[in-house]
């Protein structure tokens, strides 16, 4: 260590929702801890992403954090689903109650972190030259935090306004009487399209693939009725801690065949008109495994769109036809179908007319040059692992963990990653954050870890790593959860596919999302400590991993 390097005994990297919790959690164990936030604030995810029309699609008071009774208090959800600026005021009062900012540093941008393993600590390279170190690595690093682009030449040609949503302008963008093209038809495009139509000149939504989307159906929450919520918060909790997706939505337990035909309309007709993923996640559990089950829903689905969009043409370019409903995670929509009804929102499909390049003016395609004042990328993320790729991570011995999961992405538990001892990851790939309500698996992941760090610091271990055999046992056990679930044929961000990312782009899938479900995870995890945190290697013990042939093998071969 050089006099230069600044030392802590935990660097939690990302002040977003994981991040804002996770050096709570630790500075109430007396840690030395700070959070390096590459943005110039806290927020993550409702930080940057100020596009107009962003807001949750979890139902707001599921979304908040539960560990302080006073933030459950105090905070009053104004919408059923809270927009961007509202979200961003909640994460900065949570902040702000716990005083977090102070032991928050922004404009910090990781460049490189090596384990050294004579020491066991962490060398991190900040914004260039900055040096800086830690015991313990944890990454709260973000889900859906590295933008892309789409690969398309002339990007930089074009003389009008662009953005990425991720990067909409803070100060806002007047689109008022503006030409515009949008690129993707994703969760992200979707909400931008429903909120912009009727106030931009024209729009042109750039679709290659057709995305299923159903209602949101929001509504204002009054005082009252925040009132009532508050007085349920207990039981409202406890349904998102017993449902797959930490959601208050819970599936239909009637088996879809054992209902008629119009038993199952009934409930969906019920479900499109209530808010939220209920049509996703109240419906039939076969849904999500079956195919004869998801066609049907999927065709019923179809019927809805045909109904809201006037013209026949239009409605079936907006129907799917590579994958079903409900198998890619369903962007929720206000206006959306309606958008296309309107004499300035024009589709251009990209299959019948393949996106060539960006010019001057615009866009241009095989068949047609379409000027624009302003384009709109609403081209996605890389998925998951991006933000770990961004960071040059060397673990023991110099293994690159860019090259380890380029084949195969192996964690335990995902939190922990084999030849990369004391980085933990309270919701990484494979955890049970990535296919839920994300904040219910955050405050699980980040728990257990606040959890295992006291037990570390208690028994004086300085270096902890999963063994291998609990590595390949987990990674095994989170391959084969895919291979139920229909979503594994989806080219979608759960699958690991991106057309604008290097080798992501064949639709080889990669497994990135834990699908058990949250009980079955936290089961899992419980066990794991319950069994004295088995598969996990303390100070280089091997004996320490023999543990892990307990419940948790039982469990994760079920
Ligand atoms: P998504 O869901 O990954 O959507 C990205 C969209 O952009 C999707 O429609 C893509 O089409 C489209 N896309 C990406 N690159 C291109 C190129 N090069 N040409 C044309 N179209 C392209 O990201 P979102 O931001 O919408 O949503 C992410 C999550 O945020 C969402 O699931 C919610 O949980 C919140 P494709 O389908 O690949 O053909």
């Amino acid at each position: 260590m050089t006099e230069m390097t600044e030392h802590h005994e935990a660097i939690v990297i990302g002040a977003g929702v994981a991040g804002i919790y996770q050096i709570k959690r630790l500075l109430d164990m007396g840690m030395d801890a700070t959070v390096l936030e590459a943005a110039g604030g806290l927020g993550g995810t409702w930080y940057n992403n100020r596009y107009p029309g962003a807001r949750f699609d979890s139902e707001s008071y599921t979304y908040g954090f539960t560990f302080s009774k006073e933030v459950l208090a105090e905070w009053d959800w104004k919408e059923r689903y809270s927009p961007q600026p509202d979200n961003l005021e909640y994460l900065e009062f949570v902040a702000d109650k716990f005083d977090l900012r102070q032991h928050m540093q922004f404009n910090c941008r990781v460049d490189s972190a090596h384990f050294d393993d004579e020491e066991n600590i962490w060398h991190l390279v900040v914004n260039g030259s900055r040096r800086m170190s830690c015991r313990w690595l944890i990454m709260g690093v973000g889900l859906l935090s590295i933008p892309t682009m789409p690969r398309l030449d002339g990007v930089d040609d074009f003389k009008g306004d662009s953005f990425h949503t991720f990067s909409w302008p803070h100060e806002g963008y007047d689109l008022t009487g503006k030409k515009v093209g949008i690129i993707g038809t994703g969760a992200t495009a979707i909400q931008v399209i429903g909120d912009i139509a009727d106030k931009v000149g024209s729009l042109h939504v750039f679709q290659r693939r057709a995305n299923w989307a159903a209602p949101l159906n929001n509504s204002k929450i009054s005082k009252e009725e925040m009132a009532e919520i508050r007085s349920r918060y207990h039981q409202i909790f406890e349904v998102c801690n017993r449902t797959p997706g930490g959601f208050e939505h819970e599936p239909d337990r009637r088996g879809f065949y054992e209902v008629s035909r119009e038993e199952r309309e009934k409930l969906w007709n019920k479900l499109y008109k209530e808010p939220g993923f209920g049509i996703w996640l109240a419906n039939f559990r076969e849904i999500f495994m079956d195919e004869k089950a998801n066609e049907e829903l999927s065709e019923w689905i179809a019927d809805r769109i045909r109904d809201r969009v006037k013209d026949k043409a239009t409605a079936e370019k907006l129907i799917p036809r590579d994958h079903g409903f409900g198998v890619q995670r369903v962007p929720l929509e206000t206006g959306y179908y309606e958008a296309y009804n309107r004499p300035n929102v024009h589709l251009v499909d990209l299959n019948e007319e393949k996106l060539v390049r960006v010019t001057e003016n615009g866009l241009q395609t095989e068949a047609a040059a379409y000027d624009f004042d302003v384009i709109i990328y609403a081209t996605g993320f890389d998925a998951i692992t991006g933000a770990y790729d961004r960071i040059d991570i060397r673990g023991a011995n110099g293994a690159v963990l860019r090259d380890k999961w380029e084949t195969r992405i192996t964690t335990y538990l995902g939190m922990f990653i084999e030849g990369f001892p004391n980085m933990i990851m309270p919701n990484g790939p494979q955890s049970g954050s990535a296919s839920t309500n994300y904040p219910r698996g955050i405050e699980i992941g980040v728990s257990w870890v606040s959890d295992f760090l006291e037990y570390a610091r208690a028994n004086g271990h300085t270096r902890v790593e999963p063994a291998g055999d609990a590595t390949e046992r987990w990674t095994q056990h989170v391959e084969k959860m895919y291979s139920v679930m229909l979503m594994r044929k989806a080219k979608s961000w759960f699958t690991g596919y991106n057309s604008n990312v290097k080798g992501h782009e064949a639709g080889t899938i990669r497994y990135l999302v834990y699908n058990g479900g949250t009980p079955k995870y936290v089961s899992i995890v419980n066990q794991v400590v319950a069994d004295g945190y088995a598969g996990l290697v303390f100070d280089g013990d091997p004996d320490g991993g023999a543990k892990a042939e307990t419940e948790f093998t039982r469990r994760a071969a079920e």
